[in-house]
């Protein structure tokens, strides 16, 4: 029934669905249960959906949806009918998703059917010929038309080159970049990932409760269970509560820091609630060295980090098995086999051992490029093909990597990137405002959160608090700066420069 001639990722994972399909695949925190065959027929009759639009091939299925199991099909179902995955965080608003349907002229676009007033002008503006709606109740016109199609499907054939999925990341400069990602991108990492966290066929369950529009939930958590058989407990959100009541039902769990740092606030988090757990895994943002130790304390466990990023999915993990080394906090551990990671310094020389510098990578999971941007993709790679992460780092001795910083002017948020260029170019648009700037600073709760000091064009007069709610009607939530200052100027170098170090540094202990 699958070809393991065909490079299609669906292909594995289907090949890892357990003999028994009457199994239960996903379980919800609600009460619903999902069987290996419901996922098998559900993706097939979506698939079908798609099928009969006559869509060509590298056609784009733009996601704005809640998340839901349903959700997850019609991504399983975009991979089986070989067409290309565009997942969109569900708080972007008209602006963020006008550019980015623009961009990628989606031949489908799924929202909720609370959204379709203004996606579909949108989404019809730009030429999409087909918008659905679906909703995490189970309802939705996706649902209704998919409904009448057949439960068998014959997976599409595809190439280790072809497309699976466009991620966009913002842009340090200027608009997001449309991360292209390949079906080998994809099911290299998901089957590598199944060796070193030991993934075990069929004995594991995974809490699933991250957002399925990035690479954490959307990648490593779904490919990580389906491609070893193993079954999920799914939240729509996250709520610590419910995640610590469910661990003794489960063995892996993954999250980013703020998950954990709110997990860590509930009193039923104990040993007792974790002796089931085999694995817990971090990545997205850096977790802080107090809550890996607070988290050890607690539980037993030792959390284990990883590093990724939307182009390149999972870099590296910190080691599984006590063979291959211990667990250190503060440091996101070793390449992953098949990925080589270097650090260069500004001139693109190695550095000693030890010393920071740029981290560069290549591998099979790096991406095929920035959809439609040749220029910018050329930019961010070598003459020798690494990508240059924009991250930055050391190897010490024994190989373990820590990252210390980034050169790219990029703020993470409780898991989510804010590119301050982005957010200045928003208040800058403003009436009364000379210039801005948006700096990050510690966060209990989010890890960092952004920070505006805004300049007020001579005369004018400015409030924070107007700023931010005039971004609020614009942007994404998470976007939006956590506090706002009018300044008489920003402090400059002797080049004219703003400092942001400055800016960061002056406050850094707002939020303490
Ligand atoms: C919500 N808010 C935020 C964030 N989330 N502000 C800053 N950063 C955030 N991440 C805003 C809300 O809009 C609200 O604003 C206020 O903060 C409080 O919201 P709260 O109810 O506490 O938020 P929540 O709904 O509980 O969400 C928090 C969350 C969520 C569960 C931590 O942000 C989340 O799911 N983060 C995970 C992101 C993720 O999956 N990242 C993986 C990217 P107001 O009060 O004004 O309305 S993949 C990746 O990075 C790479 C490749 C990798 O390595 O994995
Ligand atoms: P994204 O653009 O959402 O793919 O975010 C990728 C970025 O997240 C990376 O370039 C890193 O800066 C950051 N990141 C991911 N995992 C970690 C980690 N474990 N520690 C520190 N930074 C991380």
């Amino acid at each position: 029934m699958t070809d393991p001639n065909n490079a299609n990722l669906f292909a594995a994972l289907r090949a890892a669905f357990p003999h028994d399909l009457d199994a239960i695949a996903v379980e919800t925190d609600d009460g619903l249960y999902y069987s290996w065959r419901d996922l098998d027929r559900a993706s097939a009759m979506i698939a079908n959906l798609l099928d009969a639009l006559g869509l060509a091939a590298g056609d784009r299925i733009a996601v704005q949806v809640e998340k839901s199991v349903e959700a997850m099909m019609l991504y399983l179902a975009t991979l089986r009918a070989g067409y290309v995955f565009l997942p969109l965080n569900t708080a972007y608003r008209e602006a963020e998703i006008e550019y980015f349907i623009g961009n990628a002229e989606p031949a489908v676009v799924v929202c909720s059917s609370a959204n379709a007033d203004w996606v579909a002008p949108i989404a019809t503006a730009a030429g999409t010929r087909h918008v659905f709606t679906l909703d995490d109740d189970r309802k939705g016109t996706l649902l209704e038309v998919a409904a009448q199609c057949s439960d068998q499907h014959r997976v599409a054939q595809k190439t280790p080159d072809d497309l699976a999925a466009i991620l966009y990341t913002s842009g340090t400069t200027g608009r997001s970049k449309g991360a292209m990602l390949t079906h080998r991108n994809l099911k290299s990492n998901a089957e590598v990932l199944k060796d070193y966290w030991g993934w075990r066929p069929g004995a594991d369950v995974l809490i699933h409760a991250l957002p399925i529009f990035h690479v954490h939930g959307l990648f490593v958590a779904i490919h990580g269970a389906l491609i070893s058989g193993s079954s999920m407990i799914w939240l729509n959100r996250f709520d610590p509560k419910r995640v610590v009541a469910r661990l003794p039902d489960a063995t892996v769990f993954m999250g980013v820091p703020t998950l954990y740092v709110r997990m860590l606030a509930e009193r039923g988090l104990t040993r007792d609630a974790c002796s089931g757990m085999r694995l817990f895994i971090a990545g997205s943002a850096p977790l802080l060295l107090e809550t890996f130790e607070a988290w050890r304390e607690r539980t037993g466990h030792t959390i284990l980090e990883r590093y990724g990023m939307s182009e390149t999915a999972m870099l590296t993990s910190n080691p599984y098995s006590k063979v291959q080394g211990e667990r250190r906090g503060g440091t996101v551990g070793f390449p992953l086999p098949g990925v080589q990671l270097r650090v260069r310094d500004d001139a693109g020389e190695p550095v000693p051992t030890g010393e920071i510098g740029h981290i560069q990578v290549s591998g099979p999971n790096v991406f095929a490029g920035y959809w439609r941007m040749p220029e910018k993709t050329k930019e961010e790679f070598t003459h020798d093909g690494f990508f240059k992460t924009g991250d930055v780092g050391k190897i010490d001795g024994l190989g373990y990597v820590t990252i210390v910083g980034r050169s790219k002017d990029l703020i993470i948020s409780g898991g989510y990137n804010v590119y301050p260029a982005e957010i200045e170019g928003y208040i800058n648009e403003m009436a009364d405002v000379a210039e801005s700037a948006l700096v990050g600073v510690p966060h209990p709760d989010f890890g960092e959160v952004g920070v505006a000091i805004v300049v007020a064009k001579p005369g004018a007069a400015l409030q924070g608090e107007a700023i931010i709610a005039a971004l609020k009607s614009r942007l994404a939530n998470f976007k939006i700066p956590k506090q706002c200052f009018v300044v008489p100027e920003l402090p400059r170098n002797a080049m004219g420069k703003v400092q942001k170090a400055a800016l960061r540094e002056e406050h850094k202990g707002l939020f303490d």
